[in-house]
């Protein structure tokens, strides 16, 4: 198989855009289309602060050193939830990288501010690890971006992602899901920042090539809690699929964004108004009613308001 670009031996085949590239063409292609998908939802504007969600994997990872190579000031924020190895070997490559692109990051240790790593917080909150992981990463990222001043929160997520989920939805209808998931989400009353997936349309083969080809060193291994997932299983599904019908994913998900794009018309029309926001009373962080969550955890420990970020870079 050939470059379409240059005719040298490609490197990569893509049976779902019925192209081949090598490691320089592809590059090339990858880093069009991500800018052709931010022009075209319009993810990131010229006066926006964004600020990357990083875990050390290759799609943040990805995501952080593109940002910084189209010329994006994009800083990095990582929660540590401190899991033995899997969290410190996360962290050293989120440093290699920052120190690389020469960007800073905002880094919350779990263990620090809680005295317990995410397990034992989990355990103690009658959770399962990825709830409480959840809900104290949402809070972080929110919280960095009101307090130093990010309009924006960028993710890594890429189209395997969205497809499982989007999958996973459909095959129990989980409504109240199911239009929730999109390209983008709008600031909320002045205090949730907007969030954006620039990779929404890149399969994760893509994303790892990318990573691979421009040298970035990120962890293989999944979060030990990641196992079992049923989204592992739908992504294996999927896979298949794709194997027998290229380009599927993309179509799948593409079909999605238009569809819910046509539905938020729709709701816009009918006057759909969102409900009230309320506000936590310890922290001023939106809550459903009376103290948010990650308050309501400090206190379950009989500890005192703190959200102390080590800034690194
Ligand atoms: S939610 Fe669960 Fe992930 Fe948190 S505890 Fe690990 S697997 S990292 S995306
Ligand atoms: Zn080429
Ligand atoms: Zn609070």
């Amino acid at each position: 198989m050939k470059c379409k670009i240059c005719g040298q031996t490609a490197s990569i085949n893509l049976r779902s855009h019925k192209t081949a590239f090598c490691d320089t063409h592809f590059v090339t292609f990858f880093e069009k289309r991500v800018n052709t998908t931010i022009r075209r939802y319009k993810l990131i504007g010229d006066d926006d602060r964004p600020v990357v969600a990083v875990s050390g994997g290759k799609d943040s990872l990805s995501l952080w050193v593109f940002l910084t190579r189209m010329g994006y000031a994009a800083d990095g924020v990582y929660v540590n939830l401190g899991i033995g190895d899997y969290s410190r070997v996360s962290l050293e490559k989120i440093k290699a990288v920052a120190d690389r692109i020469g960007r800073k990051v905002f880094i919350f240790h779990v263990s620090d501010v809680f005295g317990r790593d995410i397990s034992e917080v989990a355990k103690a909150l009658r959770r399962v690890p990825c709830s409480a992981c959840g809900m104290i990463k949402r809070y972080v990222m929110n919280r960095v971006c009101m307090d130093r001043g990010y309009n924006l929160l960028l993710t890594g997520h890429n189209l395997d992602d969205e497809a499982a989920a989007l999958f996973g939805n459909v095959l129990y209808w989980k409504k109240e899901y199911l239009w929730r998931k999109d390209i983008s989400l709008g600031e909320r009353e002045g205090h949730l920042s907007r969030k954006a997936k620039p990779f929404f349309l890149c399969s994760e083969r893509e994303v790892a090539a990318y990573a691979i080809i421009s040298g970035i060193d990120y962890i293989y291994e999944e979060c030990p809690y990641a196992k079992g997932a049923k989204t592992i299983l739908y992504k294996g599904f999927l896979g298949k699929l794709e194997e027998t019908s290229p380009g599927t994913k993309l179509m799948f998900v593409k079909g999605y964004l238009k569809e819910l794009t046509e539905m938020k018309g729709l709701n816009q029309r009918n006057g759909e108004a969102s409900g009230e926001m309320q506000y936590c009373a310890t922290c001023g962080y939106p809550s459903g009613g009376g103290e948010c969550g990650y308050c309501r955890t400090l206190q379950k420990f009989e500890l005192p308001y703190s959200a102390v970020f080590e800034e690194y870079g």
